[in-house]
């Protein structure tokens, strides 16, 4: 907990990063004691660690990771080590049903028929639109293969997404509108060879810490690579940058532009390949033609000299990588400001080369499947909802009428899923593998809708949640190594999980559960079979390798037995690629056909969509997309009553509600409740001390918490979104954020709204952040009490 990316192991670019397996076992178990180790992959972020589960007398008692695995060589981070212990505490063991106002204990025939019974009631009076599938990053692709079936094969209703929406969206449209589809263009090991990383809103210190641990031994070793961060917090990674660039939350399209701008004035532009490889360059030289350094450093709040040694990094080197999270996704003009990303790398000829990558970041373990399986954004197999041919192929896998597919407009994105959910237009919502009502923005409202009687909430989850007390059913859910399943990171590493141990009490995987709805509701196919044709993780697997068949995301040539021998392997792979695929795009053509592309795409100031007609005029023919817009400010900027800008995020201890790692004692300590960060000079003009108590409000709520003197940058308080409301005292970030998004990803805006900041009273300590993170006092003397 102290040592969170462990012992460095330098290397110098182009070698093999040295393998070091970490390994925990709890208290009083030696080696011996393990009965067996089982193969899989950590699911406490979208790195996607390889690793062993050990088991003994039916337990879980260690993990280690696999030193064979591509993803990690061996290595785990704090939140993988330690996490899984919160499976064994506190477990639902049987369903709860709604009864006069309270949840009780009943059976699955109760509960289901209770589902079922609404269901059913709902489809033949109202139809498919009165239903809603909000689901997870976080479940195996059987699960959201065999969801998407049941709900767009079968059910027919467009209403499916999932918490990605809040996540990765964003990087699934800038991949769309820049390279025609989802889908990441890099690898990691693309970290061991580059001679510059720039990190765009991304922590990956403390949200994938054995990525950072990589960069950490290439930062340590012969010949570094130099490092650019945007982050207005001074986190680990600005820390060992070259250039920081602490920008004010909420302008990072205007330093985008300047980049672009930058790279184009100062003439370090790759022509052959912009030529050769992309289409609209002139108008982006025109749309960023007034974005100098100086305008940006202005909106930005940075020095312009800085800007301009970061635009002379990127055009100095020969290959650079570049990550991109949430800082860009969860903002106004997130889908924007991420494409720009992908510019400076098309403009640099910097695609498909050891070394030169964009990592589009996901942060779920299973974002990726989410969006490709057809649960969220996109038809399976990243299908365009536009193209009657790709319907019809579905119609062909399923075996169903294609008019049954909802395909007259794009999926359903949460935002408008909850919208129609508070109309009762949706009146049977089914919840799975997330905790909205700490979750969404503006909670007061999150609240209202789901508890209710517009609407039948139905919740899959292992534990109870805030969400879980607003439903009207709760299904008890088997948890990670208590099922088998697939699930893919965020550089296509594909893992297989296996089943390890019994789920407790009479808990179901999410997998079982949808298959006895489905058989419930008498889903069928044309002939009469049963839909989805599949009761197995295994044959559920296969179906959907079967569906991917030709499509970008190839899995048809993996199988869980090559998945368990080797560990994680890149999809596509296929006959071609027997062994996977390490880079996407090599050769410079992308995935812009327009009879094989995801998306026509659209207009980045709008949202408005692009047509299949106009697509095709502009014959873009396998080059890749340059598009940008001009820079807005957010919906929400300070004004007199709300003079400072929110933003939130994450730390290295918790996973999002908490549900697995306040029950791991290790993690809860070291981050045991809600803090609030300041800037030295915010805290000074305020009379705000280390440990106060502050009041923050927003024009939707207000939370009260200590404060942490942080290196936050002056006018923008963070603070972690962890901690639910507890009791009495309000302590959920997202109490403050705002219902509003970005107009293409519709990804929510979780890093730009206006509040003020009130002292309560004078505390008793300083706050209980952790002291060796982003979180660290300005007062270097103070270490956390919980470590
Ligand atoms: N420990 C831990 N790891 C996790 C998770 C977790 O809950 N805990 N969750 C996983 C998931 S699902 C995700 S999505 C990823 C998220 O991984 P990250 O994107 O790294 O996480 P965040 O902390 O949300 O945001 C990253 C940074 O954005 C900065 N930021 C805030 N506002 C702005 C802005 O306007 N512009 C810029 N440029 N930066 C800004 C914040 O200061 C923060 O340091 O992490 C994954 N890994
Ligand atoms: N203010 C603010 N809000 C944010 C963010 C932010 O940065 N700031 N980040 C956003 C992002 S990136 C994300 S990803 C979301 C995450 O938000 P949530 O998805 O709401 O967070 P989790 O706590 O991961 O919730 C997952 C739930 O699924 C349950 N679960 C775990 N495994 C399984 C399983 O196998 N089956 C089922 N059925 N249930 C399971 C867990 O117990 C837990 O209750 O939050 C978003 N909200
Ligand atoms: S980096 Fe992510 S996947 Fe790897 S051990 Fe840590 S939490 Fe698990
Ligand atoms: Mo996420």
């Amino acid at each position: 907990m102290v040592e969170i990316w462990g012992e460095r192991t330098p290397y110098a670019s182009g070698d093999a990063w040295p393998d070091r397996v970490d390994q925990f076992l709890v208290d009083g178990v030696a080696e011996s004691d393990v009965e067996s180790w089982v193969r899989g992959a950590c699911l406490l972020c979208s790195n996607g660690c390889g690793v062993e589960v050990a088991v003994a007398g039916g337990r879980i008692v260690g993990i280690r990771g696999r030193a064979e695995d591509r993803v990690n060589h061996g290595r785990m981070g704090p939140k993988g080590l330690y996490g899984w212990q919160g499976q064994q505490h506190d477990r639902l063991t049987a369903p709860l049903i709604r009864q006069g106002g309270r949840l009780v204990e009943t059976d699955w025939e109760t509960a289901m028929s209770a589902v079922v019974e609404r269901s059913r009631n709902l489809l033949d009076t109202k139809g498919p639109l009165s239903h809603g599938f909000f689901t997870s990053g976080q479940l195996m692709i059987e699960e959201f293969y065999t969801l998407a079936t049941i709900g767009k094969g079968g059910i027919g209703t467009p209403h499916m997404d999932g918490n990605t929406r809040l996540c990765t969206a964003t990087a699934a449209t800038a991949f769309g509108e820049s390279f025609g589809c989802d889908g990441q263009p890099g690898s990691y090991t693309d970290v061991d060879d580059c001679d510059a990383l720039f990190l765009f809103g991304h922590n990956v210190a403390e949200t994938q810490t054995v990525l950072w641990a990589r960069m950490l031994d290439r930062l340590d070793g012969p010949n570094p690579p130099r490092l650019v961060c945007v982050d207005p917090r001074r986190t680990k990674v600005a820390e060992r940058a070259t250039v920081h660039l602490p920008i004010r939350n909420g302008t990072n399209l205007a330093l985008m532009n300047a980049l672009v701008h930058q790279l184009i004035a100062v003439g370090y532009v790759d022509r052959e390949y912009v030529a050769a490889h992309t289409v609209g360059y002139d108008e982006l030289a025109a749309a960023t033609a007034d974005a100098t350094p100086e305008w940006a450093a202005e909106i930005c709040g940075v020095p312009a000299a800085d800007i301009v040694a970061a635009a002379d990094v990127f055009g100095t080197s020969d290959r650079v990588v570049s990550t991109c999270s949430m800082g860009f996704y969860q903002s106004h003009q997130a889908t924007a400001a991420a494409c720009q990303v992908n510019n400076l790398h098309l403009l640099r000829g910097m695609l498909g080369r050891p070394g030169a990558g964009i990592l589009q970041m996901n942060g779920q373990p299973s974002a990726e499947n989410n969006r490709e399986a057809g649960c969220g954004p996109a038809l399976p197999g990243f299908r365009n909802w536009g193209n009657a041919e790709h319907v019809e192929e579905l119609a062909r896998l399923w075996n169903v009428d294609p008019l049954v597919i909802p395909h007259w407009s794009p999926p359903t994105d949460a935002n408008a899923m909850f919208r129609y959910a508070e109309q009762g237009s949706i009146g049977f919502l089914w919840i799975a593998g997330t905790n909205p009502a700490v979750s969404m923005p503006n909670l007061n409202r999150i609240r209202r809708i789901l508890s209710g009687n517009q609407c039948f909430v139905v919740v899959s989850d292992a534990y109870r949640t805030e969400t879980t007390e607003l439903a009207d059913v709760v299904l008890p859910v088997a948890l990670w190594a208590e099922k088998t399943g697939t699930f893919t990171n965020v550089d296509r590493t594909v893992h297989l999980q296996e089943k390890a141990i019994e789920p407790p009490g009479q808990a179901r995987s999410d997998l079982d559960v949808w298959i006895d709805y489905a058989r419930r509701l008498g889903l069928a196919d044309r002939d009469g079979g049963p839909l989805p044709a599949w009761d197995t993780p295994e044959a559920a697997f296969e179906a959907w390798k079967a569906a991917t068949v030709g499509r970008p995301c190839d899995y048809s040539g993996l199988s869980y037995q090559q998945l368990h021998d080797v560990g994680g392997i890149q999809w596509p792979c296929n006959d071609t690629a027997p062994a996977g695929t390490e880079r996407l795009y090599t050769d410079g053509v992308f995935v812009t056909d327009r009879a094989r592309c995801e998306t026509y795409g659209h207009d980045l100031a709008t949202g408005a969509g692009v047509s299949a007609e106009q697509y095709s005029a502009r014959r873009i023919d396998g080059r890749a997309i340059l598009k940008t817009t001009g820079y807005q400010p957010a919906y929400e900027v300070p004004d007199e009553q709300f003079p400072l800008r929110f933003t939130t995020g994450r730390t290295v201890f918790h996973w999002h509600t908490r549900t697995k790692t306040k029950r791991a004692r290790q993690l809860q300590d070291a981050a045991p409740s809600m803090w609030v960060e300041l800037s030295t000079q915010d805290a000074a003009r305020l009379g705000v001390g280390e440990g106060d108590i502050v009041r923050v409000t927003s024009r939707r709520g207000a939370i009260q918490a200590p404060a942490r003197i942080s290196h936050v940058r002056e006018g923008t308080v963070f603070a972690p979104w962890h901690y639910g409301d507890s009791g009495f005292v309000e302590t959920a970030a997202n109490d403050l954020t705002i219902t509003a998004w970005d107009p293409i990803s519709k990804q929510p805006e979780f890093k730009v709204a206006a509040v003020n900041v009130q002292l309560i009273r004078h505390g008793d300590g300083p706050a209980p952040a952790p002291t060796n993170t982003a979180s660290a006092p300005v007062d270097a003397t103070i270490t956390n009490p919980g470590r």
